[in-house]
């Protein structure tokens, strides 16, 4: 479907600071600063601070394109919108973990939030070696609120049909689809890696056990409809400090497989874990099953004493369901891991390890560790994949 961007303008610092004055987030006489401070794919990103009190907000603009594609792969507006929603839904299941949205703008395709620039991105915190102690119980607690509350555990199943057609997002989707499940496992698909991994990527396209794994859980991301997902859960879409946690960027939000975010925040610790050696590697294998552990305490606690279906207290249903999101996760996450290593878009954490043989061999462990995670995700647990981590070190 096209869609009319009649009323579509991109901003400019200073219509950006224009615009905050006339929704009456800022007074209209204060001394106000902005940069344009996004470096993610999508979107441009305004930062507006009052230079006098320090206080800031962000606007954040969808363009009907890619940014990091050019104009070449258009995208929907619809993704503003589609974004400010999910930050509002998940905000009411996890204030403490979500930015609040201040005003948004489906035909500009603008969403005004709250600003977090006290906090770092944690992609860029974990490569400079910033700790996070409360990380990834947050974010546990985070994915299973989320998990649970958009389900049909807890949503009457028509209400949860209803609010599934709002967060219907065919063109990220898309993106996912073709970057993350197709694209790498193909050869003659669009790739990017250095030459140095043509053999280990020939593997994986060899392997017709691991295309036939990718099928599957491509078909369980088209198909399934479990609780509404975050979509892009790495570690550039979450900001965090010490104490404080927030994620951000749903633009990908849909209904799907709930393994699907446990699996995109566990594939990019993984990253951290293959580039680190030692303390820092226990470190990241703490966040791990810390994660995981918070994940399945709390989600067991809601569905104990939230949970309406009556087959609820089915002797085995639970943990039938958690065995089931954490198979997904591994298998997704496998997917990811080789995507950011042989596919378009690839992530800091390896790309910013200076010494070529040592990042060679961290892209090469990835690989393998992917195509583990795919074809043994039916039999793996927290653990086991540690220990198949432990036993890949750097030179
Ligand atoms: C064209 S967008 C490439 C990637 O960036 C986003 O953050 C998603 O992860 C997407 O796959
Ligand atoms: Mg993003």
């Amino acid at each position: 479907m096209t869609q009319n961007h009649s009323n579509f303008k991109r901003l400019t610092n200073e219509t950006a600071i224009t615009l905050a004055k006339k929704l009456g987030l800022v007074n209209a006489d204060a001394s106000l600063k902005c940069n344009e401070i996004g470096d993610g794919n999508l979107n441009y990103v305004f930062h507006i601070t009052d230079t006098v009190t320090n206080k800031g907000l962000i606007i954040k603009q969808a363009v009907p394109y890619a940014k990091v594609l050019g104009e070449s792969w258009p995208l929907t507006l619809k993704r503003a919108a589609i974004e400010a929603n999910a930050l509002i839904h998940f905000r009411s299941y996890c204030p403490e973990f979500v930015p609040q949205v201040y005003y948004s703008d489906e035909q500009l395709a603008i969403t005004v939030m709250e600003d977090l620039s006290h906090l770092k991105i944690v992609r860029t915190g974990l490569i400079d070696g910033d700790s996070y102690p409360l990380l990834s119980q947050h974010i546990g607690e985070y994915v299973a609120k989320t998990a649970f509350y958009t389900s049909d555990y807890h949503l009457e199943p028509s209400s949860k049909k209803e609010v599934a057609r709002h967060f219907t997002n065919p063109e990220l989707c898309k993106i996912t689809e073709v970057f993350i499940f197709t694209d790498p496992f193909f050869e003659e698909l669009p790739g990017d890696f250095e030459v140095e991994l043509k053999d280990a990527a020939q593997k994986i396209w060899n392997d017709q056990e691991v295309i036939l794994e990718v099928a599957k859980l491509k078909q369980s991301f088209e198909t399934e409809q479990e609780a509404l997902l975050h979509g892009d859960l790495h570690t550039g879409s979450i900001f965090a400090s010490k104490t404080e946690t927030k994620v951000i960027d749903p633009e990908f939000a849909f209904y799907g497989p709930v393994g699907f975010d446990l699996g995109q925040y566990t594939a990019n610790l993984l990253f951290q874990a293959v580039t680190r050696n030692g303390a820092g590697k226990e470190e990241i294998f703490t966040l791990l099953h810390e994660f995981w552990n918070v994940f399945e305490e709390t989600y067991t606690k809601l569905w104990e004493v939230q949970n309406k279906s009556p087959f609820r207290h089915v002797k085995g249903y639970l943990p039938y369901l958690l065995t089931k999101f954490k198979k997904d996760a591994f298998g997704f996450a496998g997917c990811e891991l080789i995507r950011r290593t042989i596919g378009l878009s690839h992530v800091a954490d390896l790309n910013v390890i200076g010494d070529k043989e040592t990042r060679i061999a961290a892209k090469t462990a990835t690989l393998e560790i992917g195509t583990f995670l795919i074809k043994k995700r039916e039999e793996l647990d927290v653990p086991a994949v540690i220990e198949a981590l432990k036993q890949r070190t750097l030179p």
